[in-house]
């Protein structure tokens, strides 16, 4: 393990499936770039702005802008230097929305019955991973530590070997990593997982999602060897030791924590508890997404009031869904479906004075976001597969006076770290959720605190830069050699 003086000494070069760039075209025909505001870009940006550095990434549809110069500009205010992989419409629709999104997507969110498994796509995926490794060998220096980020991207660092680059990669995983049974399904399992191995460090949300790539790696890898040493587990592969570990994403508590306290969020955060009519509100906020597993919460909440009649004209459900991937006809499918479910439980249920469910189908400003998370007595957040879930830990960050309680899915990330202090659902189980639904509507004060006390004290911890330390604390100074039987990919004779 790096000590961490060297680890934060280190020129970065990060890879991503997307800039973290906003482009946008001015009314009077000028073109505007801004840095994104993901967590990501927030935990790079001082590490990068310190130590120098290059981010490389898509820099998505450009629409006649002067691309190239604008992430000039834009990498200047970042301390380092962005740089556009260009790829053509048929790569993306083949390589993004196909088997990124129809394939590895669903299939690593345990959603077997959404996934597809399509040569050509896979070709498409391999061909612009490929891309992107050549595009990064134009940029590394031999000092640069390359960190590739996400299921987009899988096979970079195996393509970055094959072009001979020595430096050390490591490689972030944002989704969950699915069990053997279910990664076998994948036809180019051996590609992939072998791929994983071309890097030095492979970073996981959970240690179920660590725990599942062990297993894998042993299945496919069979002249590996894999042995957990504390938290970390070592991969041994020839002369190869990659080390890999569960390294749960954050926010930044303070920013989140002071943000909410302008007068701008709390404003809004009393328009909107004005403006409902209830005394108590559940908030949701998910992309539209079937991993989110949205309807099953609308489902469970028209439960809730079906079961307990006294929470009729006091409780409402606010749910935000986040336009996402509009594009894809399965996602349209979706949208029409929560329409309609949201049309019958308010029909069912609303009366003079009281509407159940809230729903918008939009985005908001992050002021507005930050009222609601305010004005929110309750969070539901009930993904059926999620990586990690940064809303459930936004939400937190934002209950600075305690207040807030917090139902949490059992499938989402974060409950590996939060369930002690939130109430643990099974978001299949109706009647569960129905029930910790009242519960936390009827929780006593002072066990309200407790809990928020104990949640806002694990994100406070172990926020988005203890993330950044702990990853790159794994990562080793140099990297080991690789040898081109490592990366074959079929099995040896004997097996
Ligand atoms: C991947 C993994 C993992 C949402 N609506 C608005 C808005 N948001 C922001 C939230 C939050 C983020 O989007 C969504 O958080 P997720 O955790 O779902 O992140 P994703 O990038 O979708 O997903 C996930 C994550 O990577 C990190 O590793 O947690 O499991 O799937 O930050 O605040 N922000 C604004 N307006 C909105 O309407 N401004």
């Amino acid at each position: 393990m790096a000590d961490e003086s060297d680890i934060v000494s280190r020129p970065l070069l990060i890879v991503s499936n997307r800039l973290p760039i906003v482009v946008k075209e001015e009314e009077d025909g000028t073109w505007n770039i801004r840095t994104g505001s993901g967590g990501l870009v927030t935990a790079m940006k001082p590490v990068l702005q310190r130590h120098g550095g290059c981010w490389i990434g898509w820099p998505g549809d450009a629409h006649g802008a002067p691309i190239d110069e604008m992430l000039g500009s834009v990498g200047d205010e970042m301390g380092c230097k962005f740089s556009g992989v260009p790829l053509s419409e048929e790569l993306i629709e083949g390589y993004y929305f196909g088997f990124s999104n129809e394939t590895l997507w669903p299939l690593f969110h345990d959603l077997l019955g959404h996934a597809s498994f399509d040569q050509e796509k896979w070709v498409f995926y391999m061909d612009a991973n490929r891309r992107f490794a050549e595009s990064i060998t134009e940029e590394a220096r031999p000092d640069h530590l390359i960190w590739v980020h996400d299921y987009q991207l899988i096979l970079v660092g195996k393509y970055l070997r094959e072009l001979n680059l020595g430096n050390v990669l490591a490689y972030f995983l944002h989704i969950p990593f699915p069990t053997l049974d279910i990664f076998a399904r994948l036809p180019w399992r051996v590609e992939v997982i072998r791929a994983l191995l071309a890097y030095d460090t492979v970073g996981f949300q959970t240690g179920r999602d660590l725990r599942n790539f062990v297993e894998c790696v042993r299945a496919f890898v069979p002249e590996s060897t894999a042995e957990f040493e504390g938290e970390l587990a070592y991969i041994q592969l020839g002369e190869r030791r990659i080390c890999a570990g569960a390294f749960p994403i954050s926010i930044d508590f303070d920013y989140f924590n002071d943000k909410v306290q302008d007068k701008e969020s709390q404003d809004s955060a009393w328009y909107i508890h004005e403006n409902h009519g209830a005394n108590t509100f559940c908030l949701g906020i998910d992309r539209l997404d079937y991993t989110k597993g949205i309807p099953a919460k609308f489902h469970a909440f028209s439960r809730a009031l079906e079961k307990y009649p006294d929470l009729h004209g006091k409780l409402s459900l606010v749910q935000l869904v986040i336009p996402s991937r509009q594009d894809i006809p399965e996602y349209k499918r979706w949208k029409d479906r929560l329409d309609r479910l949201v049309g019958e439980i308010n029909g069912r249920f609303a009366r003079h004075g009281w509407v159940p469910v809230h729903y918008m189908y939009r985005s908001l400003p992050q002021y507005e976001l930050m009222g609601y998370y305010r004005a929110a007595e309750i969070c539901l957040v009930t993904p059926l597969k999620d990586g990690m879930n940064l809303v459930a830990k936004e939400y937190c960050a934002c209950s600075y006076d305690d207040h807030g309680a917090l139902i949490l899915s059992e499938f989402a990330g974060s409950a590996s770290q939060l369930k002690d202090h939130a109430l643990i659902v099974n978001p299949h189980d109706l009647e569960g959720v129905a029930d910790a639904i009242y519960r936390a509507s009827m929780m006593p004060v002072e066990e309200r605190h407790e809990r928020m006390q104990g949640l806002r004290k694990n994100v406070r911890e172990q926020d988005i830069f203890w993330w950044v330390n702990s990853f790159l604390g794994a990562v080793p100074k140099s990297s080991t050699p690789i040898v081109a039987s490592a990366l074959a990919t079929e099995l040896p004779d004997d097996e």
